[in-house]
């Protein structure tokens, strides 16, 4: 049997929940380790000796019989592929694949395309002068998101294929803006989105953390 297992510190937020999604998807047994971010729990000592920066999703990887102290990885993006590479065929298609270029190229258009407009916007709340900027970043995220429908509708997941790291971006980005997105002008994408929502290891990874 499998010895290795792995803690995610995290919270009910998108970087935190994909992750949460992809060790479902993959398989891999984990526990959900609850941070208080509202309290500063990532501010205080313990977990500063893990993530310096002071951020969540942290995975600590325990293998009791490798002899070596845990392993330590921060930034949700390169858990992602750490998992993919730990679970493989699961989150992403192998290196020999022909699909992985489709895999890589749709993952990251949600992530720097959707996702990353989206946290610019998010990151400028609190200031009123900057409605009108937070605005344009949100129609810039729904135009992008509204783009997918071709993803959608020329395979059955957004990965290609297989369910994989593109549609747990995808999902989790499209929770947030799913009253603003024009469902009824996308077809496959509605479609996709369902299936997406309902998917077991979607609804496990969504309830990891509680708010
Ligand atoms: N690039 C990092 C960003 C991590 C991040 O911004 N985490 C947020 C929650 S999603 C956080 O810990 N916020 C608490 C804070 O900044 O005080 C990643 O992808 O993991």
């Amino acid at each position: 049997m499998n010895s290795v297992s792995y803690d995610l510190y995290g919270a009910p937020t998108g970087n935190c929940v994909r992750v949460a999604i992809a060790f479902e998807e993959a398989g891999l047994r984990y526990t959900a380790k609850q941070m208080n971010l509202a309290g500063g729990e990532h501010r205080a000592a313990p977990f500063l000796a893990l993530n310096p920066v002071g951020k969540v999703p942290v995975v600590v990887e325990h293998d009791p019989l490798n002899g070596q102290s845990p392993r330590v990885i921060t930034q949700s993006n390169a858990i992602l592929f750490y998992l993919a590479g730990c679970a493989p065929d699961t989150l992403l298609p192998t290196e020999s694949s022909p699909c992985r270029s489709t895999a890589l190229e749709r993952y990251f258009y949600f992530l720097t395309d959707v996702i990353a407009p989206s946290h610019a916007g998010f990151a400028l709340r609190a200031d009123q002068a900057s409605i009108p900027a937070r605005q344009k970043l949100d129609e810039r995220v729904v135009n992008a998101i509204a783009h997918a429908e071709r993803f959608a509708a020329d395979s059955p997941f957004l990965s290609g294929d297989r369910f994989g790291l593109a549609d747990i971006a995808a999902v989790t980005i499209m929770d947030a803006y799913r009253q603003t997105i024009p469902w009824d002008s996308l077809p496959a994408l509605s479609r996709w989105y369902e299936m997406a929502s309902t998917r077991p290891s979607v609804v496990r990874g969504k309830s990891a953390f509680h708010s």
